[in-house]
């Protein structure tokens, strides 16, 4: 299932290492560790318990720390200072094999030592920030099911070898039932080899990563609890700025710049400071580029913390009271997703605050898929916990969710599928005027049924499951996360939108959601699953949503998720655009009189074409039927 988009990173800008110089060089977890902090900072030893001179974090351990030496390259070893590494031509066989196991390459991985150096990836203000002194301890928990030994094991000895040690209270392991035997006894014996306090929980049954990490939740006795991946690499001063962000306000919950490990060869990539965590119509979590507001409200200093919508999810810290105060986590939702939203929503709403800190870099290695099962099905569990975060959490634009996801979300696997399979639907566009005897939906699910069959192998069911609508995906009780919600006493998503994410590719205020019907054709406009830069199409009126929703903004935009309609010229063509929000050549107006849809810059119709009636375009408005448009939502959800 390729079509989950794993962890998106198209929009995450990618930006090449500095070149900076590895000044200290000693001291890995085994290694020599002699030398504690450095000149440099030496004098915050003398400071007082303070940030910025006021006293904080009353009733809280308050820990005195010193920086962790610099891991210095083990020459000769592959991968060091986060370089790329080449795995040899005579194990390409077994490289491909075992890229299977956990969807990353194992042997490559392998080949990397635990303790590998990493460049120093920090912008230069980073580097002489003080922090105080005294700073809240925390404990790290890593939940994993089924992970590479080597990867677990490097996210744990980066953290020994890069955190100042009095910080640490200790790592806690939770073992989502998993099945591989390195995960088992010989873990316990390793981790307690170590030089920090390593636990191992066992949740016995898979309990999926939000149940996990409750779990380990319960455990922890450090102020300030740090989630991580289980295929992470923390750099040179991760944590220091995490947990002095938390100090100065114990209601910031706070992520790192999440660096790219790469999952063909592992090299690290820095990621940019220039994007922040969205989402879109999905509910999917995205990456988009930072608005101009938030650098201006930093006074355009990129070391500052960025406030940020969303978050990815996998690596934080929060205040350990705060956590549970604000809500944990929802029980109610399995195996993996929608608990990133939906702490990011809680965290907003009940008055956190949700900020990346730009001077804490950690790793995190990126795939496209998967590794493991999702028991029941992806689909259901998806949908399940981001039902449960729409319903709980965004008020009356969870009709962007539904609308989206006719059926089941990641049916939008299936989705992906049928635009994989756009040639079937070529055969109906270019029937369209026509009327279809037997009835439209009738002949529209005999033909989806076919395609599903044909093309969708085990994941047929999907498409078979999708009627009677997303409405009716099992979501589980939700009395609890509501009366969280009233008793937290949070505020509406519109608030959320207005003030903290107005650039959200949900709209403030619309006058429609549904599908857009020609009058002449009987058709509907449709993406055609299409992506930002492509025409936007027109075909069988389905009823099933997804492609087939639009909305009509009171800033006059026409948009289907992040997509806007489009047209740059009198001549169209008329294209779906990433929505820029500024008006221009995406500006529409709809007459409800004539019900024609009129684009503002150039004065002309949308209109569709006798000749080509897939395509739909700008012409001369005339009022024909041709130009006529219903907003009149028919859809299930
Ligand atoms: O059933 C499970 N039990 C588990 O313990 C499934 C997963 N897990 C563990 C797993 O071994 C891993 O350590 O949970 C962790 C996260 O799972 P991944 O690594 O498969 O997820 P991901 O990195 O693809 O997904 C991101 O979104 C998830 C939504 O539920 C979680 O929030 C992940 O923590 C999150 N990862 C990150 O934020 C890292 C940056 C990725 C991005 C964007
Ligand atoms: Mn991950």
């Amino acid at each position: 299932f390729t079509s989950l988009v794993w962890c998106i990173l198209d929009l995450l800008v990618l930006v090449s290492f500095s070149d900076c110089s590895n000044g200290m060089g000693w001291g890995c977890e085994g290694g020599s560790r002699g030398k504690h902090g450095s000149l440099k900072f030496a004098h915050q030893l003398q400071e007082d318990n303070a940030v910025g001179g006021v006293s904080v974090y009353p009733g809280h351990l308050l820990r005195e720390w010193s920086l962790a030496p610099v891991v210095s390259p083990i020459p000769g070893s592959p991968g060091e200072m986060g370089k790329a590494v080449v795995v040899p031509k005579e194990r390409e066989e077994e490289k491909k094999e075992k890229f299977k196991i956990n969807q990353f390459n194992l042997v490559a991985s392998e080949m990397i030592s635990l303790n590998r150096s990493l460049q120093d990836v920090r912008l230069a203000a980073c580097k002489t920030k003080d922090y105080a002194v005294k700073l809240p301890t925390t404990s790290i928990v890593i939940v994993f099911h089924n992970e590479a030994w080597t990867t677990l094991l490097r996210t744990i000895h980066s953290i020994i070898n890069r955190s100042p040690k009095a910080l640490v209270e200790e790592i806690i392991l939770v073992d989502d039932a998993s099945e591989h035997a390195h995960l088992g006894k010989e873990l316990e014996d390793y981790v307690a080899t170590l030089s920090l306090p390593v636990k191992v929980l066992r949740t016995g049954k898979r309990s999926g990563l939000i149940r996990a990490r409750l779990l380990g939740a319960e455990q922890v006795k450090g102020s300030v609890i740090t989630f991580l991946d289980a295929h992470c690499e923390c750099t040179e001063g991760w944590l220091e700025p995490l947990l002095a962000e938390i100090a100065k306000n114990r209601k910031a919950v706070v992520c790192p710049i999440i660096d790219v490990i790469s999952d063909e060869n592992f090299e690290y990539v820095t990621a940019s400071d220039m994007t922040w965590g969205g989402f879109n119509w999905k509910l999917n979590f995205r990456w988009y580029r930072v608005p101009q507001r938030e650098m201006d409200r930093r006074n355009g200093d990129r070391s500052q913390p960025l406030r940020t919508p969303a978050m990815a999810g996998g690596l934080f810290s929060i205040d350990k009271d705060y956590f549970y105060e604000v809500g944990s986590y929802d029980r109610g939702m399995d195996i993996w997703g929608g608990e990133n939203l939906e702490m990011s929503f809680r965290v907003w709403q009940c008055g956190g605050v949700l900020e990346i800190i730009p001077c804490s870099h950690v790793g995190h290695v990126f795939r496209d898929k998967s590794p493991y099962t999702f028991p029941g099905g992806v689909a259901k569990i998806v949908n399940k916990n981001a039902a449960r975060v729409a319903e709980v959490w965004m008020d009356e634009w969870r009709d962007f969710y539904y609308s989206m996801n006719p059926g089941t979300v990641w049916t939008c696997g299936g989705e992906l599928l049928i635009a994989t399979c756009s040639h079937v639907g070529h055969v109906f566009r270019k029937s369209t005027p026509y009327s279809f005897p037997g009835g439209t939906s009738k002949i529209v699910n005999h033909n989806n049924a076919r395609l599903a069959e044909v093309w969708l192998d085990e994941w047929k069911d999907f498409y078979f499951s999708i009627n009677p609508g997303a409405r009716t995906v099992e979501i589980g009780d939700l009395t609890e996360r509501r009366s969280l919600r009233k008793d937290l006493q949070c505020k509406s998503f519109r608030w959320y939108l207005e003030n903290i994410y107005p650039e959200s590719q949900m709209p403030l205020d619309y006058f429609y959601l549904g599908e857009m019907k020609n009058e002449a054709t009987h058709n509907c406009l449709d993406t055609m699953g299409r992506k930002s830069g492509e025409a936007l199409g027109l075909s069988y009126c389905h009823g099933l949503g997804g492609n087939q929703v639009f909305a009509y903004t009171k800033r006059q935009q026409i948009m289907s998720d992040d997509n806007c309609l489009d047209s740059a010229s009198a001549k169209g063509p008329v294209k779906l655009v990433r929505c820029h929000g500024m008006g221009g050549n995406q500006a529409w107006n709809y007459n409800e009189e004539d019900r024609s849809i009129r684009h503002m810059n150039t004065n002309r119709c949308l209109a569709t074409q006798n000749h080509d009636p897939s395509n739909p375009v700008l012409a001369e408005c005339t009022g024909g039927p041709n130009q006529q448009w219903t907003m009149e939502s028919k859809f299930k959800w």
